[in-house]
């Protein structure tokens, strides 16, 4: 196997394309013959830890397991793609210092909460504004902006970047490295 594992963390809300880029990503990594895998919060939530839900302690379990996992894929030489809101800085921190320096790359997702809330895809926003769920991430549930994101992807409103051009940017900061 040709290559160095590595772990590429996204974060950002609910709605702001994480899982999108994180699947045209593995692709992309695919057709250059790379060995990539996907782990994916709402996925991930199904198995592995099917028993957490999205109080603030169950968040910070949710993100160390996966911290852990994702090493341990980066160990085996994968490129290991986590795509979860992890709206705790402490707890992508804590996943940062489970791994070499330059082998965790955390990918902020900088989509406005109103252009998430637009596309509402699964009707979770709304129902998390009629106070039908509650502890909603960017509507009562916080989410603490990356200071030291290594790459920001932008999606503002009338840019009309595809996820595939964000994992395209994506791939050339890897290719950088
Ligand atoms: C945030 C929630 C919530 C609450 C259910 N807050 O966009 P989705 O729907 O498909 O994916 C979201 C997913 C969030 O799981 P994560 O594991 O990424 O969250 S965290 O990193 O904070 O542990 C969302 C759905 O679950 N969802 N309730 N209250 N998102």
């Amino acid at each position: 196997l040709q290559q160095k594992g590595c772990v590429i963390w996204i974060t950002g809300l609910s709605g702001s394309g994480k899982s999108t880029v994180a699947c045209a990503l593995s692709r992309s990594l695919y057709a250059r013959g790379k060995l990539a895998y996907v782990l994916d919060g709402d996925n991930v939530r199904h198995g592995l830890n099917s028993d957490l839900g999205f109080i603030a302690e169950d968040r910070a379990e949710n993100i160390r397991r996966v911290g852990e996992v994702a090493k341990l894929f980066a160990d085996a030489g994968v490129i290991c793609i986590a795509s979860l809101i992890s709206p705790y800085r402490r707890d992508r921190d804590t996943c940062r210092s489970l791994l070499p320096e330059g082998d965790f790359i955390e990918v902020f997702m900088d989509v406005p909460l109103d252009v998430c809330e637009s596309r509402d895809p699964k009707g979770l926003y709304k129902l998390a504004r009629a106070k039908k769920i509650t502890g909603f991430t960017g509507i009562d549930d916080p989410y603490e902006v990356p200071l030291k994101a290594e790459v920001v992807l932008q999606q503002k409103v009338g840019l009309r970047e595809s996820p595939a051009d964000l994992a395209e940017a994506l791939i050339s900061f890897l290719e950088e490295k």
